[in-house]
């Protein structure tokens, strides 16, 4: 299989992770949406990552559903339950964090791809504001002891560590150790795997 898209991206990085986790391996293409789009395209017109290859040639785009079909083909997986209240929960959960990180992403772009004199300040405030309730949320969840953590972790888990990684670098208006301890330590932890250490940040 082929990953393509830049670790840079969390939503790359979580499949990344997600694959060296349950062993599933692939060839890596770090391809930039903004600086490869015609190396881009083929894999997805609509030029974002991540996209994933299978051996067959079919392509995937979208990190949950790539999650997903990945992870249905590996017998055993405990990263995302089959059915019923687990699997909405860890579902739920991974759902708080990539629209945190969404809101992330989109608040960056405001910044960096527009000239400075047409940023629109209440709107950057608001995406801003928006990424960091999802953080608020999944922190306390993690403080209340309902992640699994690095003993029992399940795709809520890796996600939340990898979002923590990217956000706390790259928007730390709306996510950084101080305001969000109880995700910053479950971060640190999985930072510290071979599987995280194999797709770094
Ligand atoms: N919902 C998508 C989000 C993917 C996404 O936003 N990717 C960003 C990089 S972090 C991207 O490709 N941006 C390029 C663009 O939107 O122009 C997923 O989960 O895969």
């Amino acid at each position: 299989m082929k990953l393509i898209g830049r670790y840079l991206s969390p939503f790359v990085r979580r499949v990344a992770a997600t694959m060296q986790w349950v062993g599933l391996p692939y060839e890596h293409h770090s391809l930039s949406p903004a600086d490869d789009a015609d190396a881009l395209r083929p894999f997805n017109p609509m030029l974002k990552v991540p996209a994933l290859v299978l051996d067959d040639g079919e392509i995937l785009v979208e990190s949950s559903a790539i999650i997903d079909t990945l992870l249905q083909g590996v017998p055993n997986q405990t990263l995302l339950p089959a059915s019923g209240l687990a699997r909405r929960q860890v579902l739920q959960q991974c759902g708080i964090m990539t629209s945190a990180l969404d809101k992330s992403v989109s608040a960056l772009y405001e910044r960096v791809k527009r000239p400075e004199e047409k940023v629109h300040q209440p709107y950057l405030d608001r995406l801003i504001a928006q990424a960091k309730a999802g953080f608020d949320q999944i922190d306390a969840q993690i403080a209340a002891g309902q992640f699994g953590g690095i003993q029992n972790p399940s795709l809520a888990d890796l996600t939340a560590a990898v979002g923590f990684t990217f956000a706390q670098k790259m928007m730390p208006q709306a996510c950084s150790e101080q305001d969000h301890p109880a995700l910053a330590k479950l971060a640190q932890a999985f930072e510290q795997t071979e599987a995280f250490k194999a797709c770094r940040f």
